[in-house]
């Protein structure tokens, strides 16, 4: 019997670390358990972060090894290697998915019943490998996917508009990584579409604007990748959004990354589409409504995909 209350994260670099700060803070798990290869690493986070515990809420973090997964009930994945300045997602296929059969094979003998959100890159790919590798339904495999670009998309109209992000309701949907693309014939802040909203805020270039939002939104981990080393706070909220709606059951609608099964005629590829995610992972997939041009960058970015995923023998 899976214990609600406790989570494994695998890999404890920048985004496992950032992440068990997140959840430490969010109250969410009595239990979190680190797991990295590197056992001193994992033993340094869980010390370090420990030390917060006295400022926050009761909970027992400590590094462990994949015994400690047998009853958790979310496992999160972040081990493997990041991009270094200029590579893209995509070029870290093979180097993740060798450290994938390694880590999926020993969650999954262990547990059967965990939830998996993957976080390593390609994220889309990976949540594949790990939906192959586990045996595990497809509920209950997801990956971060576009909920970041998402939020990123969010963050600069808010800005740009003067509104709180909050306020805005768009989403990035496909792969997470280049081909992404953004809804805007959805798009709309607080139900005002997208266009109207702009124009009553003085904007009125609207197809100028939307190729510097998706240019800006896709080109954000470079930037920071470039500046920084490696991009961590922004995803460790995005990870923590998408397991509240998991452990809360909310059935929050987020575009996480699931095997799609159909859906825009796409088969047999995990890539975000908003998503309706609760206790049982992704309850189920929204096909909304797209414009022809967005329905034929959806379907390009799938190619894209699939290239990759063919490639693979899993
Ligand atoms: P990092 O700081 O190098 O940490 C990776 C960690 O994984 C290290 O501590 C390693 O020791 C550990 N590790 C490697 N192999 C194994 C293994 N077999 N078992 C257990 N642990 C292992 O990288 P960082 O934390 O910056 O990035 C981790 C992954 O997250 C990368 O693939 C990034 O590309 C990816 N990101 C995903 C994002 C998303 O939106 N989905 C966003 C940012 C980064």
């Amino acid at each position: 019997m899976n214990n609600i209350q406790k989570a494994a994260v695998i890999g404890c670099g920048f985004v496992g670390s950032s992440i068990a700060f997140t959840l430490m803070q969010s109250g969410i798990f009595s239990e979190l358990v680190l797991i990295d290869a590197n056992r001193d690493k994992a033993e340094g986070e869980a010390m370090d972060l420990s030390h917060g515990l006295p400022f926050t809420h009761p909970m027992d973090i400590r590094a462990g090894d994949y015994d400690d997964v047998a009853d958790c009930a979310l496992v999160i994945v972040t081990a493997g290697a990041g991009q270094k300045p200029g590579e893209t997602r995509l070029d870290l296929v093979h180097k993740n998915v060798a450290i994938f059969r390694s880590i999926i094979p020993e969650i999954a003998r262990r547990n059967r019943d965990a939830i998996l959100l993957i976080v390593s890159n390609p994220v889309d790919v990976l949540t594949w490998a790990a939906w192959k590798l586990s045996g595990y339904p497809a509920n209950r495999v997801l990956g971060s996917g576009t909920v970041l670009d998402t939020a990123r998309l969010k963050y600069l109209l808010g800005e740009r508009l003067g509104v709180d992000s909050r306020s805005v309701h768009a989403f990035i949907i496909g792969e997470h990584g280049d081909s992404e693309l953004a809804v805007w014939s959805g798009a709309n802040v607080s139900g005002i579409s997208l266009d109207h909203f702009c124009e009553l805020r003085g904007y009125y270039e609207h197809d100028k604007a939307d190729e510097w939002l998706q240019r800006e939104v896709r080109d954000s981990a470079y930037e920071i990748i470039r500046r920084k080393g490696a991009t961590y706070y922004g995803v460790a909220m995005a990870v923590e959004r998408i397991v509240r709606a998991i452990v809360r059951d909310e059935h929050s609608v987020l575009p996480v990354s699931n095997l799609l099964q159909g859906q825009y005629g796409i088969d047999g590829l995990c890539m975000s589409i908003p998503a309706v995610v609760g206790r049982n992972g992704v309850e189920d997939t929204l096909e909304i409504p797209l414009s022809p041009a967005e329905r034929e960058a959806l379907r390009d970015s799938a190619a894209t995909l699939r290239g990759v995923v063919d490639s693979l023998e899993l």
